[in-house]
């Protein structure tokens, strides 16, 4: 049976997924709008990896004798500058993403609930994963500046990203 105050911060880590799927919806948004193809298929496929890291938490709460709540989501911006600006969003975003993660963690073990700690260690690896691969695109990125050809190999490159990562779901790991 899950703590309250476990429940509760659960819950708030579903409204912080919920936000990372809907900005990352909205980011891949504009970079379709502005013909950065590569860079929208890759961030429309993330924003449904965010709703699934969203639902696993909704499936543990309720497993775990709790009760998931549907989350009110926060608007994102909808204006960018540049794919560097929408790269450093993401980054910053989801350098908040691995703080509430790591509050989570810090919860579990002041209140010994090695289950939901045991639960959540999914997520510290993921989000270590997430930091390290937009920090890579971010620097690319900023590597070019505002060169045309340059920003268009780099949209090409992040399309290579959504290939491997298939390729990998498609051996059985992840991606
Ligand atoms: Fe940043 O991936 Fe969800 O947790």
């Amino acid at each position: 049976m899950l703590k309250k105050n476990i429940e509760a911060a659960l819950n708030e880590q579903i409204a912080t997924e919920a936000h990372a799927s809907f900005l990352y919806l909205g980011l891949a948004s504009w970079c379709d709008m502005k013909s950065f193809d590569g860079a929208a298929g890759f961030l429309y496929k993330h924003s449904e990896e965010e709703r699934m890291h969203m639902l696993k938490l909704f499936h543990y709460i309720n497993d775990s004798g709790g009760y998931a709540k549907s989350p009110e989501i926060k608007k994102s911006k909808t204006e960018y500058k540049s794919l560097a600006d929408v790269f450093k969003t993401i980054y910053e975003s989801e350098i908040k993403v691995t703080q509430s993660v790591m509050e989570l963690v810090d919860l579990c073990n002041r209140e010994k609930d090695f289950s939901t700690l045991n639960f959540i260690q999914w997520y510290v690896a993921e989000q270590h994963e997430e930091e390290v691969l937009f920090k890579s695109i971010l620097d690319k990125i900023e590597l070019v500046g505002d060169d045309g050809k340059g920003l268009f190999m780099i949209d090409q490159y992040i399309e290579t990203l959504n290939a491997k990562k298939a390729a990998a779901e498609a051996a059985g790991g992840e991606a």
